[in-house]
Order: C-alpha cells, then sequence, then structure tokens
C-alpha cells in the first residue's frame, strides 16, 4: 500500500492536460492527492534532505541557487520507497504517456524547497540540459508534484509563456525575464512543464511560508538521463524495482536492445507464427507517436502494456522495424487490459487494441 490512495483523477482530465501541454506547453492537474498526503510527503522529504546531507550529497547547490534558502534534495527515489511510488504514479505515467509516448525513460527526480528569502536561479528549458538546440520537438515532460500550496509570493516557478515553441537561445525575446509569469496551484495538484519551456525558480518573499516541488524529470529513451541512476542507486533500491522500472531507470545492462528476460509477449507469440524453436525474442512496442496528441484508445492501450511488471516497452533498435503485426499484440494486449481492469485503472478498458506490433 503507498502514501498516496489512488487517484480519482479521470481520463477526460488526463487528455486535456495531455492536450494543453502540446498547446500552452504547460497544464495543472488538480487533486491528484490530498493536503494530509501532501503533508506525509513532505515529512519524508525533510528526512530524505537530512539523510542526504548525512551521505554527503549537499542540499544546498552553490552556483545554481542564489543562496541556501532553497534546498534541493537530489537521488530521491534512493533515499525513500515513497519517492519511486511517485515517479511511477499512474496519473503522472498517464500524462507523461500522452505527450512523450509510451516509450520514455526517468531522467531524474528532485526536489526544490524554496524557503523565505530564496532568490530565483537562471531561466533555461530543462531540455536544453540534456540535449543541444535545435529543439524542434518535445522530448522532455516535468511532471510537478505540488506538497504545498505555490503562489507568486511563495516563490512559484516563473515561466515563458509560448516559450516552448522556442527552437534555440535567438528565440528567447531581450525582455523575457519582465515578461515571466509565476504558475499558481493548489497544494496536491501536478503541473506538467514542456521540456522546451524557459522557467525559472521564484523568490520565496513570504515571511515564513515554505513552497516545496518535487520535479520529476521525464525524457524520450534515446536521450541520456540527467541521473545516473545505476550509480545512484544502491542495489537494495534497484532490487525492488519491476523490470519496466529498471528499464525507465536505465538499469539494465542492455539498454535498447532485446530483452533478455522473457516477456509475457514472447511467451504468447512464441511458436505461434513459425517460431523457430529456440527463444526467438518477439516482443511489441507501441508505436507512440511522440509528436501527435495521442487518442485515448491509443492512451489506454499504451497504459494497458505499462501496466504488467514484466512487459517492457522498448522500440527495437537492433535488426530495425522488420514487420508491423496487429494479430500478434491482440491477444497480449486483451490480457493487459484485463489486468488494468481488475486493478482499476482508469482507462477505458472495452475500447482497448493493440495499436501495432513489432516482431524482431
Ligand atoms: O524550483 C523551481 O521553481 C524551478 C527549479 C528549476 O527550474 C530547476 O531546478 O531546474
Amino acid at each position: 500500500m503507498g502514501i498516496l490512495t489512488t487517484a480519482t483523477v479521470d481520463e477526460a482530465t488526463i487528455a486535456e492536460a495531455v492536450n494543453r501541454v502540446a498547446e500552452d506547453g504547460f497544464a495543472v492537474i488538480p487533486g491528484v492527492f490530498d493536503e494530509a498526503e501532501a503533508n506525509r510527503v513532505l515529512e519524508r522529504l525533510w528526512s530524505a534532505a537530512k539523510e542526504s546531507d548525512r551521505r554527503g550529497l549537499a542540499t544546498y547547490a552553490e552556483g545554481l541557487d542564489p543562496n541556501a534558502n532553497n534546498v534541493r534534495v537530489w537521488n530521491l527515489i534512493d533515499l525513500d520507497p515513497v519517492f519511486a511510488e511517485l515517479i511511477a504514479h499512474p496519473v503522472a505515467a498517464a500524462v507523461v504517456t500522452g505527450v512523450l509516448g509510451a516509450d520514455y525513460i526517468i531522467s531524474n527526480f528532485t526536489a526544490n524547497i524554496a524557503r523565505p528569502g530564496s532568490g530565483s536561479m537562471m531561466v533555461h528549458p530543462d531540455q536544453s540540459l540534456v540535449m543541444p538546440a535545435p529543439w524542434q520537438a518535445s522530448h522532455c515532460l516535468n511532471i510537478i508534484w505540488c506538497l504545498t500550496n505555490v503562489r507568486g509570493d511563495n516563490g512559484a516557478t516563473l515561466y515563458l509563456p509560448g516559450s516552448h515553441r522556442f527552437t534555440s537561445t535567438d528565440d528567447v525575446p531581450a525582455d523575457a525575464a519582465s515578461r515571466m509569469v509565476p504558475f499558481t496551484a493548489p497544494v496536491g495538484s501536478i503541473p506538467a512543464m514542456d521540456g522546451r519551456m524557459w522557467h525559472t525558480s521564484g523568490a520565496n518573499i513570504t515571511e515564513s511560508e515554505d513552497r516545496a516541488l518535487l520535479f520529476g524529470f521525464y525524457s524520450q529513451p534515446f536521450v541520456r538521463p540527467q541521473w545516473n541512476h545505476s550509480v545512484g542507486l544502491s542495489p537494495e533500491t534497484q532490487a525492488t524495482f519491476p523490470e519496466n522500472m529498471r528499464y525507465r531507470l536505465g538499469l539494465n545492462t542492455w539498454q535498447n536492445g532485446p530483452p533478455t528476460r522473457g516477456l509475457s509477449i514472447s511467451r504468447s507469440v512464441r511458436g505461434s507464427a513459425g517460431g523457430s524453436g529456440r527463444e526467438r525474442p518477439r516482443y511489441s512496442a507501441l508505436l507512440a507517436d511522440t509528436h501527435r496528441r495521442v487518442t485515448p484508445r491509443r492512451r489506454a492501450t499504451a497504459i494497458a502494456f505499462d501496466e504488467q511488471p514484466e512487459q517492457s516497452l522498448r522500440a527495437p533498435q537492433h535488426g530495425g522495424l522488420q514487420r508491423v503485426d496487429r494479430a500478434l499484440a491482440k491477444p497480449a494486449a486483451r490480457r493487459a487490459a484485463s489486468t488494468a481492469r481488475r486493478e482499476g485503472h482508469p482507462a477505458r478498458w472495452s475500447s482497448i487494441r493493440p495499436h501495432a506490433c513489432i516482431s524482431a
């Protein structure tokens, strides 16, 4: 049982958020958790900050923030299992899948507690931290967990509306700083922000009110992650993760190639499609078009696949795209749908169909 109760965010809200991110580069999904849950996570975050300092990973990032009133907590996933729960939360996963496609990775998960007296950092788009310009498509997405109410005066993130369409620093207007706006979001909401959006932390000018945000940063699988999870996560922490989480964190030896473990799909199709008799990996991958909006049906399919812990969603790099075979994916999708239905995942399961299956 996790720290958050099952969120009741419906599919329409998620679809709207995905559309808003595509249009505006930004969306707020309210009511993902309540204030009591936020307070429990916040308490764990403070313990994690203490533990990080104890381990020698400083929570003041000199050079990044103007003073020590910003408390940065890195390597969250290793510090407390609650953060592994949040980074893989179904609502976050649904929004990330809608924006980036089903085959995304976890690039980083950090916290920034802006305490009274904290100031702004440099304005930047996070996509620039992991890939060079030109930024012609959204390859990264932030899911921001609001553990407190977020307002302009307590240090809300400031962003430049429309800047998610900038393809390089040349597009940044000279008066960008004066055009930045703070986002306002209630505790328990999760804003989603396109990786190309130019933004910065705000200054907390309140007397005594902390602004605590967690930044879950996700990217396309071909983008080098910001955080080296293989090094940052202890073997004990790594051992707790199911296969799809291992994939998303980049913990496997072979990151992009055919899976080395038996997959439910490979089991289901082995021998049924002219199998050679030896363990010949066949695996499905959703052909999620990462640059188009995802229809509810396609997203539901993506989530259904993702719900299978042993299911890999990686696209084949070896052997390339050899052929697309819907028939092979169908039984697996049905099975995934029924698992997900049993687990009460908020999607329209009756309409689940395989989008495509790639055989390698
Ligand atoms: O804390 C914030 O509001 C923004 C933080 C940020 O932009 C960053 O850490 O890259």
